[in-house]
């Protein structure tokens, strides 16, 4: 059978200023929420540019894939289960550039974008960073192979209890339009971010880009594909079981994905505030992505937040 497709609600920016509380109960809920429209057309156009870019100079051979030929920028490397991949002609590659707030200026806006931002700092609380800003590209017939799995490495085996405060959460950003099954869209088992991942116990390092596709034995009826429009965003848990489907339209698939955390979790894809952010950045974006500013590091400064930087992350106009 086909995943089928998500029935679950969307909703506006609008409907969020209104009922904060009501976005995230529905997250709490499902471990998903789905803000329909989220991101303004402007800087939609302007995240899309970036992205078709960077997948151009990908394509053309100017910019490797993964951490290719940019190893300094990202710790993240080619995951085995992808590997294969890499003989096969670009065009059918699955391209995904990590540590973009490093790379490119016009990332920075996005991660403290209101409705996104404001359900964020809500969930999570006023202890808060960025921990990782992604790029992801699926073209038609894309080869990688598809699992579905929970996020972020050694974070992957801890399950979020929705009675406390979570520990990790991402938000995916469409910037092309998914209006029907089987085009790369985003897919999970709503309500599965409260049960563990069912791991195998013939994996005892909890690996889930090791060379066999994870989450096969998960019934495809319990899992739901997205419909989404380029502009929606969804925000998920990182312990929702989730992943993509195949894409076998004609279109490109490219999306954004940006991941959260509480501040004393080490970022995904960078070690230090990066330098771009830093010229670039309001303070605002500065201490999402580390920088303690007139505080430098003190001990425990990640775990005592004080005044200034409770006042600083608060959502509304920077
Ligand atoms: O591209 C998607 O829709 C899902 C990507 C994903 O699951 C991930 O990067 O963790």
């Amino acid at each position: 059978m086909d995943v089928p497709v998500a029935d679950l609600p969307g909703l506006s920016g609008a409907e969020i200023a209104e009922n904060l509380g009501t976005a995230l109960d529905l997250l709490r809920k499902d471990g998903i929420l789905i803000i329909r429209q989220g991101i303004e057309p402007a800087m939609l156009d302007e995240l899309k540019q970036m992205a078709t870019t960077w997948h151009d100079d990908f394509l053309s051979g100017e910019v490797q894939n993964y951490s290719l030929g940019d190893p300094e920028t990202t710790a993240t490397v080619v995951p085995d289960i992808n590997q294969d991949t890499f003989v096969e002609p670009r065009d059918k590659q699955g391209f995904r550039k990590w540590n973009m707030a490093s790379k490119d200026a016009r990332m920075l806006p996005l991660v403290d974008v209101s409705p996104l931002y404001d359900v964020i700092h809500a969930f999570i609380g006023p202890d808060l960073q960025v921990t990782k800003t992604q790029l992801i590209v699926l073209p038609p017939d894309c080869l990688d192979s598809q699992f579905l799995h929970t996020d972020a490495g050694s974070l992957s085996d801890i399950v979020e209890s929705m009675d406390a405060s979570p520990v990790m959460v991402s938000a995916q950003v469409f910037l092309t339009d998914l209006l029907e099954p089987g085009m790369g869209n985003f897919t999970c088992v709503p309500g599965s971010h409260q049960q563990r991942y069912p791991w195998s116990p013939d994996n005892p390092t909890r690996t889930q880009i090791g060379t066999v596709p994870l989450g096969q034995e998960i019934p495809l009826d319990i899992r739901r594909q997205v419909l989404a429009r380029a502009g929606d965003v969804v925000i998920f848990l990182h312990s929702l079981w989730h992943g993509v489907t195949p894409n076998t339209s004609a279109q490109t698939r490219r999306s954004l994905i940006l991941s959260y955390g509480k501040s004393f979790v080490r970022p995904y894809d960078y070690q230090q505030t990066p330098p771009l952010v830093l010229k670039a950045g309001t303070p605002r974006q500065r201490l999402l992505f580390g920088d303690l500013g007139g505080w430098g590091w003190q001990d425990g400064c990640y775990y005592h937040l004080p005044e200034d930087h409770i006042q600083t992350l608060a959502p509304g106009e920077p």
